[in-house]
């Protein structure tokens, strides 16, 4: 079996750099995207998200030849597809991308190709997917009939890599491979070991399904536990963070950060998809999905305390004051917005305080829409600190190394405790 035409549909947060990383290794790699936008950023050698050293890579196998895109599928020999799987409005995953991504595939499917589901998906979808392809191509034979025997191989293999180091884990990190068959599974790992250096662990395809999510729930669990020990401590008028570094001190606790919340596209996401297919069952995993969800209102709360208590102080009109929201990105060192609670609080001060909002976000340059409606700029840090509440959303670098010196009036709420040796009133 050899893997000399690699196909991959999603050329997003994982597609694009999964697609540049097997170029790199002399593979012919067809990346697929709808978005025409993407796909012409990315044959002209450039990159439209953000992912340290991406740019370099792509840059380098588009020059060589070895990676071109298209919103057309072509023929390949294998053909990972990385789309997203959002939810729907009731939490129900929505397989609508996947369905999309393989029926766009299966007229250039041919007897021995291999199809991987990366794309993290609720318990069964790869043997739906196997579905749809088996329903486009009846003259095809697939593993759920013909065992072994198919023509076609399917197999899940979950991305498992943190976003800012996607490249590295890429490589570095085990992979899990479930396979509908075993030959299945052996051809999915002969495909990956192009490029993964860590091992790659085959197991049947529901386990690598519900291994991924087990992965994103554990943490959010986690994180769930910080959120509500920080909101504890702020009612009982103890640092979280000071209690943290101290509870962590104990060999077997290790006790995660508080925050504004949880976002991204995968940990605030992938636990519905164990509580809609278990919802009974399901307990911790889906208090814990409310727990972090709640957060964010908590922090609005507690902007709305401080805005409160400036005026009582001051004798100001609450439409004076002006609140600086640090941080747009849904975590330290990206430009990824989506699912951001640092967003979602943002807009929800825009609305209530228009025109006294103001947002300081170093990895974009152009403002998004939906604050660009609600009048909320982007300025920088020197003009932020000067605002009546600085709102501490997220934790980039960049913010760390700033001095800010609060006036008597000023407000400081750290959500992320970087700051708290400057904070007068430190929220967790
Ligand atoms: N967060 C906290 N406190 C913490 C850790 C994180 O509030 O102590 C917040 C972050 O600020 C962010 C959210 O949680 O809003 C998620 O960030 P993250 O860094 O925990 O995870 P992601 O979403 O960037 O990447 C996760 C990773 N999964 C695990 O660590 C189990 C990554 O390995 C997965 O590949 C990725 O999800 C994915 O694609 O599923």
């Amino acid at each position: 079996m050899s893997f000399e035409t690699i196909s991959v549909i999603g050329l997003g947060y994982i597609g694009l750099p999964t697609a540049a990383v097997f170029a790199t290794r002399r593979k012919n790699v067809i990346g697929v995207d709808i978005n025409q936008h993407a796909v012409d950023t990315i044959n002209r050698g450039e990159i439209h998200i953000i992912e340290p050293q991406l740019d370099i890579i792509v840059c380098a196998a588009v020059t060589a030849g070895y990676l071109r895109a298209t919103t057309q599928p072509e023929a390949a020999d294998a053909f990972l597809i990385a789309v997203p799987t959002p939810f729907k409005a009731d939490h129900e995953p929505d397989l609508g991308y996947i369905e999309a991504a393989s029926k766009s595939i299966a007229p250039f499917l041919k007897q021995g190709d291999l199809v991987v589901l990366e794309s993290t998906s609720p318990v069964g979808a790869t043997e739906q997917m196997a579905e749809w392809l088996a329903d486009a191509r009846p003259d095809l034979s697939f593993p759920m009939t013909h065992g072994e025997e198919s023509d076609i191989r399917i197999a899940h293999c979950p991305e498992r890599v943190m976003p800012g180091h996607v490249l590295r884990e890429l490589v570095e990190n085990d992979r899990i491979i479930g396979g509908l068959t075993a030959k299945c599974s052996a051809a999915a790992v002969q495909l990956y070991q192009t490029f993964v250096e860590g091992e790659c662990i085959i197991t049947d395809v529901r386990t690598a399904e519900m291994c991924k999510l087990a992965e994103n729930s554990f943490r959010d669990v986690n994180i769930a536990y910080a959120n509500e020990l920080s909101v504890i401590c702020d009612k009982l008028k103890i640092n979280v963070w000071e209690l943290i570094r101290l509870a962590n001190l104990h060999p077997r606790v290790n006790i995660l950060h508080p925050g504004p919340g949880v976002g991204g596209h995968c940990i605030a996401v992938d636990p519905w998809f164990i509580v809609s297919q278990a919802p009974e069952e399901a307990r911790l995993i889906k208090v814990a999905r409310q727990v972090n969800d709640g957060k964010p209102e908590w922090v609005v709360n507690k902007v709305n305390a401080a805005v409160a208590e400036i005026c009582q102080l001051t004798g100001r009109e609450p439409k004076t004051i002006k609140i600086a929201c640090f941080g747009l990105a849904f975590k330290a060192g990206v430009d990824d917005l989506r699912e951001s609670p640092a967003m979602a609080i943002t807009l929800s001060l825009g609305q209530q305080y228009p025109g006294q909002v103001l947002a300081v976000e170093p990895h974009i340059d152009l403002v998004p829409t939906e604050l660009q409606e609600i009048n909320v700029p982007l300025v920088g840090f020197a003009e932020a600190k000067c605002a009546d509440v600085l709102l501490v959303l997220v934790d980039h670098s960049e913010f760390k190394d700033q001095k800010i010196t609060l006036g008597l009036s000023q407000r400081l709420l750290d959500t992320r405790g970087m700051m708290h040796a400057l904070s007068l009133h430190n929220c967790g």
